[in-house]
Parts: structure tokens; sequence; C-alpha cells
């Protein structure tokens, strides 16, 4: 069995990944391009939250099959877990993975396995990998050393349980990487592994993404037209999913997240003009937040409306990841026609922001005209009703249908009509 393995990128997935592996018994080697990553690793500093992270963390590097290094650690297997973001023409930008394929090139034996589990635009194994390894004399059409697009499929807040549960791609581009990357996943995770090609593996996880991606526009869209048409989304989506084969998504203000917003792009990049479907459904949900601050200003005609209170700054509910998060361009929109804001996320750090959060909600809701509602963390779902009585008007705007109705507030929800006299 292979036992050595190297995990270049130590982020969001490259982190959890090389601690899953070493407490299945492998001896992992952590490698990332940034020496304050490595740092802060080795003092035990986890940079960013994620539930069982810190004890499977601290396990596996006291029994030491889990180090770190700012240098690449020879290796069999090597896993790359680097970013690939959008460049400003919304392009996938490469330069991190080539960089990390070369730098494995400065190590790579026969026989070794690369595994890419960075997020890629189709035919990337084919037309960008695979040719940097052909200029340092390695074929792995030939299976000399063999390379495998293994996507990763986890969600934030609950990556342990789905690295284990969740099924597993594993697209080779020979047959024999697939099997050889396979041998490395099956053992060790619950979930099946499927063997396919290397470009149906990069399609299948951008797919999967897109299909969210186009199913969240298509709730937003049903909210925008309800509202319109005076009838209730959330009625309408909670009524329609009764049918065996239908399964509308949630409206809200946006799509945030390191990859839902992202990955459509890697599509439509190389779609040559067939993407129409999932090119519109990214503008609809890029619309969503210029939406809901309109949908303010609209309340605004009907009610003297100054200070609002937000509730939820995260990209979702019960994680501090802020990532592409739709609060962030509502916030500053609204500050920018002259709100006064008071924000309110019991899970973000306030390190990582420019604007202030309170963590009590009080605090925020105090003499606040408007609570507008953008994250459905777990804390709003059951607010008593004396929470409002510090609101100086209490108005709510619910975007995430996740606050109760209570005889204390008046209740605006996304998805129906605001009944203002416009
Ligand atoms: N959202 C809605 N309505 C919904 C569902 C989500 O507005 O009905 C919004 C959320 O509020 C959030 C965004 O979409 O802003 C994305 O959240 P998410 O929970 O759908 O997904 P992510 O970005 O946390 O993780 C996704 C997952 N992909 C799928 O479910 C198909 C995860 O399995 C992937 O591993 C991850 O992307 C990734 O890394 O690619």
């Amino acid at each position: 069995m292979m036992k050595d393995l190297c995990v270049i990128g130590l982020g969001y997935i490259g982190l959890p990944t090389a601690i899953f592996f070493a407490s299945k018994g492998y001896q992992v080697h952590g490698y990332d391009i940034n020496p304050k990553v490595i740092h802060s690793l080795k003092k035990q500093h986890i940079p960013f939250d994620e539930p069982g992270l810190t004890e499977r963390f601290q396990s596996v590097v006291q029994r030491r099959n889990l180090t770190f290094s700012t240098s690449l650690t020879p290796s069999d297997v090597y896993i790359t877990a680097v970013p690939t973001p959008l460049d400003a023409n919304n392009h996938a930008d490469l330069s991190y993975v080539k960089n990390a394929i070369k730098h494995i090139l400065l190590y790579l034996k026969r026989g070794d396995l690369i595994i890419v589990e960075s997020t890629i635009p189709p035919r990337t194994l084919q037309d960008v990998i695979a040719p940097l390894l052909r200029e340092k004399g390695f074929y792995p059409e030939h299976n000399d050393v063999y390379i495998a697009y293994c996507p990763e499929r986890v969600i934030p807040g609950n990556i342990f349980k789905e690295l284990n549960e969740n099924d597993r791609i594993i697209g080779g581009y020979t047959k024999e990487a697939a099997e050889k990357a396979a041998k490395l996943f099956q053992p060790n995770i619950q979930g099946k592994v499927y063997q396919t090609t290397a470009l149906t593996a990069e399609m299948t996880k951008l797919m999967e993404n897109t299909y969210r991606d186009v199913n969240i526009a298509l709730a937003n869209e049903l909210a925008l037209i309800s509202e319109d048409l005076d009838v209730n989304a959330l009625e309408i989506i909670k009524l329609a999913n009764k049918h065996p084969r239908v399964h509308i998504h949630e409206p809200g203000p946006g799509v945030g997240g390191h990859c839902i917003p992202i990955d459509p792009y890697f599509i439509i990049e190389k779609a040559n003009g067939f993407s129409r479907l999932i090119e519109t459904a990214r503008k609809i949900n890029e619309n969503m937040p210029r939406n809901i601050v309109e949908k303010v200003n609209e309340l605004k005609y009907e009610y003297s409306i100054e200070n609002i209170a937000i509730l939820g700054l995260a990209y979702k509910g019960n994680v501090s990841d802020l990532r592409e998060s739709p609060s962030i361009p509502i916030i500053k929109q609204l500050m920018e026609q002259g709100y006064s804001i008071r924000i309110h996320d019991p899970y973000v750090h306030k390190k990582d922001i420019s604007f202030s959060v309170y963590y009590s909600l009080e605090e925020s809701l105090r003499e606040a005209d408007l609570a507008l509602v953008l994250v459905n963390h777990k804390q709003y779902f059951e607010l008593e009703e004396r929470t409002f009585s510090v609101m100086n008007q209490k108005l709510v705007f619910d975007t995430k249908n996740c606050i109760q109705p209570n005889e204390q507030i008046q209740l605006f929800q996304l998805g129906k009509k605001l009944k203002v006299s416009v």
C-alpha cells in the first residue's frame, strides 16, 4: 500500500484532506507555498473554522502522522489542493495548479501518482498538466507516471463526515491511473468510488455545482415573479416540492462561497457559446444583492429607515466563511446610499473584516429601523418576540425564510410582495 503522501496547498480542502489521510495511518507531508500558513500550522494555529478540525489536527500532529514544510517532500503520491480563482475575464487562473505541478516535477519519479483535487476547467489534465509532464520526459499516456482528477465534494460545515461518506468520482488520464487513484481512496472511505476518464470527472464536478447554481437562480426568479404577481413563492416551493420529482431550491440574497459562484464560469469558458442557461443563471444570482437593496429602498417609501441591523455576514448559515458572501455587496451598497449599518454574526471573526460586527443580537438591533436577515444561521430560527423590542421600529425583512412570524414585528419575506404603497 502507498503509505507516504504529500498534500500541496493547505487551505479549506487540502488541510482536511491531509488530516483525513493522516488519521488513516498515512505519513502525510503538508506543503504550502505560503510560509505564513506553514508557520501558523506548526504553532498549531488553524486558519479557519470547521467542526472537528482542531481535535483531528492535534491528534494526527501528536502522532507525527502529519508534518508541515515550506519545501515539498518527495513522496509516492502527490495530492494538489491549490486554489483556482477566476481572473479578470472570468477565466480560470491555473497558475497555482501549474506551479504545484512544476514543484512536483522537481522530485517526480517513475511510478508516482499525481492526484489533482482543485476544481479545474474541462480538458485541464489533457491540455495543461500532461504537457508539463511531457516537457520533463514523463509520458502519462504510457503510465510511466499516473495522473488522476479526483474532485472533492465536501460541504463546508460537514467536511469530515462527507470526506468519509460521499461517493467519489475518479477520472484517470489512463485506466491504470484511475485504478491506482481508486486504490488510494476506496479502502479509506465509506462512499463508493466511480472510475471514469479525466475529462468526464472534470465536467462532472463542474456540473454538480452548476446544477445547484441554476436551480438557485430558478428559485430566485420564482421569488421575483411571485412578488410581482402577488403570490407567495415560499408556499409555492413548499407545495411544488410535495411532487416526487420536483426539488425547487431556496431563494436568497445571492450565491456565495468559493465554489458555486465560480465553477459555472469554468464551463462557460470552454462552452463555445452553448452555455446560455448557465450564463443567465449566473446573472440572475449575481443580481440578487442589487434586488435586495432595491427592496430596502422600496420599504423606505413607506417607513422611515435610517438604521439597519444586518443579521448574517457569512456566505451561508452556521459557518464563519466570508468568501463571496452576498452580504458584503449588500452592506456596501446600503452604506453608499447613506444607511447606517450594524452587523450581527455569531460566527465571523472580527479580524477577517473591515467593518465592525456585533456578537450580541441585542446590540445590533438596538434602535434599528429595520432588521435585514441575510443568512439563515441557526440562532435566527427561534428568536423570542422580545428580542425585537429594542428596535426603534419593528420591521424585519427576511431574505432566507428563517424568522418566525410574531405579534411584535412586521415581517417581510423575499418571495412575497412587500405591500408598500409605492
Ligand atoms: N443557496 C441558496 N439556495 C439554496 C442553497 C444554497 O441561495 O437552496 C446559497 C447559500 O446560501 C450559499 C450558496 O448558495 O450562499 C452556496 O451554498 P451551498 O450550501 O449550496 O454550497 P457550498 O458552496 O457550501 O458547497 C458546494 C457543494 N456543492 C453542491 O452541493 C453541489 C459542495 O458539495 C461542494 O463540495 C462545494 O460546493 C465545492 O467545494 O465545490
